[in-house]
């Protein structure tokens, strides 16, 4: 298993809270303290460990909870998430343009794993069907030859290399012209490493890559550095645009966590990992599922997938709440606010499958001019708050004066009232009609649902 004690800590510390009567500070500490020993033990920066400490007890008590889902839950969602975080969120993937030779060039400090990475990648791209060759350029190493020719012997993987010749360059580029008349999709270069500090090997990297363009360049790393992992991907990052990184030996090493962490956060991304000395043991790398798979997956997709739902439930809800029908203008105003909060509004409509069916004055307006609205509301009195078809030409003039906007700021507002409101006569009746068991959003009544019901 991958990260194996890293895994344990951070579940050791989740099925806890998870099993604590009480969600408090005192919970939310012990929590936090356990994931710090578990992620600093597996070698992870102590900026990045605070880092996420403090984000986790600041959200575990400031978001509001979705419906449904207890305060123990949602912070392991929110552990989920900052751990993601750290592990850079994104996915990415080999760029492969058809209809040309795609050269990729490893490099790396010898021992680092380019050699059996080379392996591993062809292997991994001729199981999707894209015709792979690969080319031994580590002219510098005895026994570089042989290594690469039988790692790939048996997988139908096309092979160049010339053990006589010194010249690792001379090579790369005969290796490429053969390989691209045989017809490969993707040519695979191996590179020696043989500078074993970072700016002898950026050099060498770049002496090759100007003779043979590669469209891509990845830099092997050594999962056992840990932290120390990222001064080679920093140097890297900083030397050319068009590089990835792979990390390898994330098997069983204490301190691979430190490892991901510290070369995601250089900003680098990092495409595979190596998992194993099997050619078959390198896997594309995806942060969330990672951070899935590491926190141990089964129980807490569910439970993932329950806050999500959750949160959606919220959206709609509240998007309902605001389309269904006799509401104040205060009303409308929190639906837009609640609304607001999810994203953009138009978003969060278009979202909820409900954006063609929105005035387009409404959903442009909404998003920027919610802070004049709430100064407008202000200067209103209670009765036009809840009955806004009193408010005629003089009570708009006396709310504009009173909240320094104009009386056509004041008139807009009141128009998008009437407009939501029509619209929401139309939709609300077939939309908020029989929802047994409907999650209701936080600060919403089904009192005040019945009566925007009418
Ligand atoms: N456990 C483990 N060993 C690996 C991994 N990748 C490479 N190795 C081992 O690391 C050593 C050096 O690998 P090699 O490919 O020759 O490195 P190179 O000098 O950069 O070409 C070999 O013993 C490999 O079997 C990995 O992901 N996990
Ligand atoms: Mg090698």
């Amino acid at each position: 298993m991958v990260l194996e004690k890293l895994g344990e800590g951070l579940r050791n510390a989740i099925n806890k809270i998870l099993r604590s009567t009480v969600a408090d500070k005192a919970a939310i500490e012990e929590l936090v303290k356990e994931l710090q020993r578990a992620l600093l033990t597996a070698d992870v920066n102590v900026e990045l460990v605070f880092e996420l400490s403090e984000k986790i007890q600041k959200k575990a008590f400031d978001e509001t909870l979705p419906p449904g889902i207890s305060r123990r839950e949602h912070i392991v969602k929110i552990v989920y998430d900052e751990l993601t975080n750290i592990l850079g969120r994104k996915a990415y993937s080999l760029e492969i343009k058809p209809g040309k030779a795609n050269v990729i060039m490893l490099v790396g400090i010898q021992g680092s794993g380019k050699t059996t990475t080379v392996a591993k990648i062809a292997r991994y791209l001729g199981r999707r069907g894209v015709k792979t060759g690969v080319v031994c350029a580590d002219t510098f190493r005895a026994g570089a030859y042989e290594q690469l020719q039988q790692l790939v012997d048996e997988l139908g993987v096309l092979f160049y290399g010339d053990p006589n010749s010194k010249n690792s360059v001379a090579v790369a580029k005969k290796g490429i012209e053969n390989l691209q008349k045989e017809g490969c999709e993707v040519i695979i270069v191996d590179t020696s490493g043989r500078h074993k500090e970072e700016k002898g090997l950026m050099k060498e990297m770049q002496d090759i890559a100007k003779a043979i363009q590669p469209q891509e360049i990845i830099l092997v790393v050594d999962g056992t550095l840990g932290q120390q992992a990222s001064t080679q991907a920093r140097a890297f990052k900083d030397t050319t645009d068009i590089g990835s990184i792979i990390v390898t030996k994330l098997d069983g090493s204490a301190r691979g966590g430190g490892a991901l962490s510290a070369v995601s956060a250089t900003g680098a991304p990092i495409k595979f990992i190596g998992i194993g000395e099997k050619i078959e043991d390198i896997e594309s790398f995806n942060p969330t599922g990672f951070v899935g798979r590491l926190l141990g997956m089964g129980d807490l997709q569910s439970l993932l997938d329950r806050v999500k739902e959750a949160e959606i439930t919220t959206d709609k809800d509240a998007a309902m709440a605001l389309l269904s029908g006799r509401f104040t203008l205060k009303d409308f105003y929190n639906s837009m606010e609640q609304l607001k909060k999810m994203g953009p509004i138009s978003k969060v409509l278009e979202l909820l499958g409900l954006g063609a069916k929105v005035p387009k004055d409404l959903k442009d307006v909404a998003d920027d001019k919610m802070g004049n609205w709430k100064v407008m509301m202000q200067s209103m009195t209670k009765e036009e708050l809840v009955n806004p078809k009193m408010i005629d030409r003089p009570r708009i003039i006396r709310i504009a004066r009173g909240s320094g906007t104009q009386p056509r700021d004041v008139k807009e507002l009141i128009d998008q009232y009437f407009a939501a409101k029509k619209m929401a006569k139309m939709m609300g009746k077939r939309r908020l009609r029989g929802k047994p068991g409907m999650q209701l959003p936080p600060g919403i009544t089904p009192d005040q649902i019945k009566k925007w019901k009418g």
